[in-house]
């Protein structure tokens, strides 16, 4: 059998991840493979409270340590009710955004120190880290245009194109300093295309860890 892993997916904001996702699990069941889908913030009762005061704007001047202590608080709580059980049960994890996404947001975006994130990252996850990361990389004007097509803008929509600016930047910074993790797949192009990167990807992992 082969052994449960865990995958994220990551992305700015319009990058795809939604339909990406769905297309990843897809595949995964069609290979035979039981999995887990879930999100970040969120995935459990509390984490998904965390997730509406995280992005509502009821605290719209949230510090900015409060914002990244939250993020893990709801992963703590994610981890232990959720990831962890489904992995050792034998079912593969699939996650719409995890600790990468704190380091692109929180530290790239917002300017926290990356060695205070990877001290809570240690902290809350012991050794646990996914095993494959999917990262669709957008130019910050094509993502912000997609994701403008929805609803309303949640608190970090709101944020200026500099921001996206350094959080797509942070995130391509993460990929180049682990590459046998992450697979970056140029998301800009048109969705069947994006379609078949994604599927090449995931199979390419199924049959390295066969
Ligand atoms: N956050 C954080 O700061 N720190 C953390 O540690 C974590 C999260 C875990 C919520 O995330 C917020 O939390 C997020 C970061 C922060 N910031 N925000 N906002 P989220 O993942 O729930 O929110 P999101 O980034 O807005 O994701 P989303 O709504 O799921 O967007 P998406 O999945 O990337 O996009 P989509 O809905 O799949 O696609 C957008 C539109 O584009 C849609 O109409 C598609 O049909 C279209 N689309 C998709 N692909 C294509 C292509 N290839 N061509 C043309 N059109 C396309």
């Amino acid at each position: 059998m082969t052994r449960a892993a865990f995958i994220t997916v990551e992305g700015i904001e319009g990058a795809g991840k939604s339909t990406c996702l769905e297309l990843i699990a897809q595949r995964l069941a069609a290979r035979g493979i039981a999995l887990q889908l879930t999100r970040e913030p969120g995935g459990t009762p509390l984490g998904e409270q965390l997730r509406a005061l995280l992005l509502g704007h009821k605290h719209d001047g949230m510090s900015d340590d409060a914002e990244l202590l939250m993020m893990f608080a709801a992963r703590a709580e994610h981890l232990q009710h959720v990831i962890e059980p489904a992995l050792d049960a034998g079912r593969w994890v699939v996650c719409d955004r995890f600790t990468d996404a704190t380091y692109a947001y929180q530290g790239y975006g917002r300017g926290i120190d990356l060695a205070r994130i990877a001290t809570l990252e240690t902290w809350v996850q012991g050794d646990r880290r996914p095993d494959l990361t999917l990262l669709l990389d957008v130019p910050v004007d094509v993502g912000l245009e997609r994701a403008g097509r929805r609803s309303a803008p949640d608190r970090f929509e709101r944020e200026a194109q500099p921001f996206f600016e350094r959080v797509r930047a942070g995130y391509l910074e993460l990929a180049r300093a682990a590459p046998q993790r992450y697979r970056t797949i140029d998301a800009a192009q048109p969705l069947d295309q994006v379609s078949a990167a994604i599927v090449a990807a995931v199979d390419a992992f199924v049959d390295a860890r066969s």
